[in-house]
């Protein structure tokens, strides 16, 4: 374990439902990678030992009622506190050994977010077809809407600082997590880098929980429902430009008529200029959207410098009283930190 390894905090974040089989050598095994880590296991109701195994194996357990690994995820970012979390799979599917290198940009202060993908063929992954292809649909999606450059959008293996969990609101409850990590370190900008992992199969007797279909689409609408939220203008601008383009047909249509007939085909009239009204409508949202949406980031920036200012306030050594330095000058100083107006309020 490097030295900076050591000055951080780690947490391991295992969301687990029914992985008795594979979790207690995965438990093991970030613990001898990452012996001074916190090696946490959310568990969704299984219905196996999941839980017990992993107790036993020295692991932290937290209990989520809802099921989805989202909702495991969400619950363990709240509840424990690390400078970084490194997300893994508990089926062991993902080797420790790879977790030196993947939190070592994080580590290093180079990356907010550190993906492990498995796609690249220096991984040597063992990727079902199905999975690839689900993959490389979404990825092309993402980075087509995002003009983004993401290797693997669904990986289960990363890295992330305590500041970008705690600037991003996971609202997903299964396996679209993934890629509502990825679209928020897309859309707040965070320095991102991208390690090859290996990915190997599952051993017999253990199940995948993904529901292809289910969890496919599921994916699909997360994409957009992002797209809707952080690219405002992109989403309700290009609805706003192909109703556009729609009207024009029986738009032209008309004008060409009366030009030749000096006839008004009402009808088509009122769909042409209906249909263009809506687009003027959509792209004029799509531009107050985009607006608000920036206020939304600037606010989320501030609070975001305020938390980290009573953070590093909150771990600043407190001088002993010999001074005369009393609670009540502690006060002063943080009303003198947030500025004028801001004392008395709490
Ligand atoms: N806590 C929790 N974990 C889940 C749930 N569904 C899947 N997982 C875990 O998420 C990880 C990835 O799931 P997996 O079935 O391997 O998906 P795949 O890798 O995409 O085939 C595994 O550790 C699962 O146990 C769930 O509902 N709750
Ligand atoms: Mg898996």
């Amino acid at each position: 374990m490097s030295h900076s390894e050591h000055a951080s905090r780690i947490a391991v974040i295992i969301p687990c439902l029914d992985e008795a089989l594979t979790i207690g050598s995965v438990v093991a095994d970030f613990r001898r990678e990452l012996p001074d880590a916190q090696v946490v296991v959310i568990d969704n109701g299984s219905t196996d030992a999941t839980a017990s195994i992993a107790a036993a194996g020295g692991a932290v357990i937290l209990h989520e009622r809802r099921r989805g690994k989202g909702h495991a995820v969400r619950k363990a970012f709240r509840q424990i506190d690390a400078d970084i979390y490194l997300l893994v799979d508990g089926d062991g599917t993902y080797p420790a050994g790879d977790a030196h290198k993947l939190i070592a940009p994080v580590v290093s202060d180079h990356a907010d977010v550190a993906i492990g993908t498995r796609l690249e063929k220096a991984s040597r992954s063992e990727v079902h077809w199905i999975n690839r292809i689900g993959n490389r649909l979404f990825l092309s999606t993402v980075n087509f809407i995002f003009r983004a450059e993401v290797g693997d959008l669904l990986t289960g293996y990363r890295a992330m600082t305590r500041q970008f969990v705690r600037q991003s609101p996971i609202f997903s409850s299964g396996f679209e997590l993934e890629t509502e990590l990825t679209i928020l370190a897309l859309d707040r900008g965070a320095r991102t880098e991208e390690v090859p992992v290996r990915l190997i199969s599952r051993p017999a007797g253990s199940r995948s929980k993904i529901r292809i279909v289910g969890d496919g689409f599921r994916i699909l609408y997360v994409i957009f429902l992002l797209l809707r939220d952080y690219r405002p203008l992109t989403f309700f601008g290009g609805i706003g430009l192909a109703v556009g383009l729609l009207g024009l047909a029986p738009g032209l249509f008309v004008t060409w008529e009366f030009a030749k007939t000096h006839v008004v085909r009402i009808p088509t009239a009122v769909l042409a200029t209906g249909l263009e009204m809506v687009s003027v409508s959509l792209i004029l949202a799509g531009v107050i959207l985009t607006t608000v949406a920036r206020r939304f980031r600037e606010i989320a920036f501030q609070v975001n410098g305020i938390q980290e200012d009573l953070r590093s306030l909150s771990s600043r050594p407190r001088a002993p009283s010999a001074g005369g330095h009393s609670r009540s000058d502690d006060d002063q100083d943080l009303a003198a930190h947030r500025g004028p107006g801001a004392e008395g309020h709490g």
